[in-house]
């Protein structure tokens, strides 16, 4: 066997040691990532903190199931709470038309930290503890609106009838 030989032989040799440590690496990392997500679990949602990667807690809530809730009128406004710590807990929320209502939202970080509507003119940051947004009786048309996080990725409804 000649010197260069040797030489490209070794050199594919390394080659070839660095695509299977590469490889296994990869499998490693696949493994954990499994690990976390249980097959035919739902991935636990993030822990409101803000601890959990940006968005995480967006794929689950913004396909979540509707959850109803109406608000109730206290003399000449109705009030409703909204939990937003992950995804809107209702997120379906039926209001009476021409009622002022104020809906307080749950203090909130991460992807749902900001609670936004085009729809209704408001856009609030809920870091810093709950906050209560009122909607002006002449705002409250019958008809259905719609609310999200503040990167829009996380959507509620309300409907006024
Ligand atoms: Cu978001």
């Amino acid at each position: 066997m000649s010197a260069t030989t040797t030489k490209h032989l070794r050199t594919a040799l390394i080659v070839l040691i660095a695509v299977l440590a590469f490889v296994a690496t990869y499998q490693v990392a696949e493994a954990a990532d499994r690990g976390t997500q249980p097959a035919g679990e739902p991935a636990a949602l993030p822990v409101a903190d803000g601890a959990s990667p940006a968005c995480a807690c967006c794929g689950n809530s913004g396909t979540g199931e509707p959850i109803e809730g109406a608000a109730a009128v206290e003399g000449d406004v109705q009030r409703i709470s909204v939990d937003a710590t992950s995804g809107y807990d209702p997120n379906v929320i039926r209001l009476t038309a021409g009622v002022p209502a104020e809906i307080t939202f749950s203090q909130a970080s991460g992807c749902m930290a900001q609670v936004m509507s085009e729809d209704l003119g408001f856009y609030e940051d809920l870091t810093g503890g709950p906050k209560t947004v009122r909607i002006e009786a002449d705002v409250l048309q019958p008809g259905e609106y719609s609310f999200s996080c503040g990167m829009q990725m996380v959507f509620g409804t309300i409907i006024v009838e």
